[in-house]
């Protein structure tokens, strides 16, 4: 099996199983039990929400909560483990209810830039320059309640703002089409890139790409994936699996479409990402009929099938392949391809 590939996931990856009808069905387990697991689920690497790290944020001084984050940080230490990113969670405080950097109110949007430089001191503290940004509530229920231009150029302004806070941060735009909003101002991966462009500093603006974000955009997550690498924009990845256009399932990767995994592994490796150093971030959620004492299996199971993927990718004749591709026969490179996949 490969192992130079390194993965994450973040404390919200492990769940009560609670959903939009009903309540939790498993008891919570406490962050310092979580930390716990990583390593005997495969796991190097923590991905954060801001207040994943430093709960009570809102109701420290910055020096207290910077002493917080250096108490994870440690913690982290212990476990041999180091934290990936850290993100502002800007869709569940009030002050965020019709977004954040685009809401409609100039104290809630100040609100809104004040945390995100919060979020970086909790990642600086941590270890780490990476922040990722899923834009949930920059969008609209409905067209009329904002200006989309005006929208953009206020994202645009706070991200500045970060850039300038810190000279080393580095953010990645998560980007996702609907889910809270009806419609999002970040859609898609091309819209992340473009965004960056318009900040006053490209060169530190990039992209994690959601595998079931880009399905709900009607997209190829493969293909967004090749978009980011050719502007050496995918800077991590959240890997997980999707059926259809509904609400976002984030399903253990692989589980709906086997071979779009397998498309996913195979653009990863062909453009080196492993030797990036970034990491497979695996974004999945147990089924909520899950037991407590196999709650995890979704995170374990779906680095196992990244794991096997991999070796499809490597092992797949290539000189097939290659006569496949020379005779334009792409129907005899369709068969091999699902051959290889189902080990006959
Ligand atoms: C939701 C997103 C969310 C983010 C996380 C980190 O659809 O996938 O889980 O990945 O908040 O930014
Ligand atoms: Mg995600």
């Amino acid at each position: 099996m490969s192992n130079d590939y390194r993965f994450s996931f973040g404390p919200w990856n492990i769940h009560e199983g609670s959903d939009p009808f009903g309540p939790v069905v498993r008891d919570t387990i406490e962050f310092n039990e979580k930390l716990k697991m990583y390593k005997e689920l495969g796991f190097d690497g923590v991905q954060f929400h801001d207040d994943d790290a430093v709960p009570n944020m809102n109701d420290l001084t910055p020096d207290q909560m910077i002493k917080e984050a250096t108490a994870v940080r440690k913690k982290l230490d212990d476990h041999g483990l180091v934290a990936e990113f850290v993100a502002p969670r800007l869709w569940e405080d009030p002050r965020t209810i019709d977004g954040g950097y685009t809401s409609n109110d100039p104290a809630c949007r100040q609100y809104a830039i004040d945390r995100s430089k919060r979020t970086i001191d909790i990642a600086k503290a941590m270890g780490t320059d990476l922040i990722v940004l899923w834009l949930a509530r920059e969008g609209t229920y409905i067209r009329e309640a904002k200006d989309s231009k005006l929208a953009v150029e206020r994202i645009v302004e706070a991200m500045n703002a970060m850039l300038e806070y810190d000279p080393n941060i580095q953010i990645a735009i998560e980007a996702k089409p609907n889910e809270p909003m009806d419609h999002t101002y970040i859609p898609t991966t091309g819209h992340a890139i473009g965004l960056g462009l318009l900040t006053s500093d490209a060169s530190r603006v990039g992209t994690l790409i959601e595998s079931a974000h880009a399905l709900l955009a009607g997209l190829d997550p493969s293909d967004e994936m090749g978009y980011a690498l050719a502007h050496n924009k995918l800077w991590s990845v959240h890997l997980n699996d999707q059926n259809g256009m509904k609400f976002d399932q984030d399903k253990t990767f692989g589980a709906a479409n086997l071979r779009g995994a397998f498309n996913q592994v195979r653009i990863l490796e062909q453009a080196n990402y492993a030797e990036t150093g970034a990491f497979i971030g695996l974004d999945v959620k147990a089924m909520r009929t899950q037991k407590a004492e196999v709650a995890t299996m979704h995170l374990s199971n779906s680095r196992k099938i990244f794991l096997a993927l991999v070796e499809k990718v490597r092992t797949f004749d290539k000189k097939l392949e290659k006569q496949c591709i020379e005779a334009r026969d792409y129907e005899a490179l369709e068969l091999a391809i699902l051959k290889h996949i189902m080990g006959i």
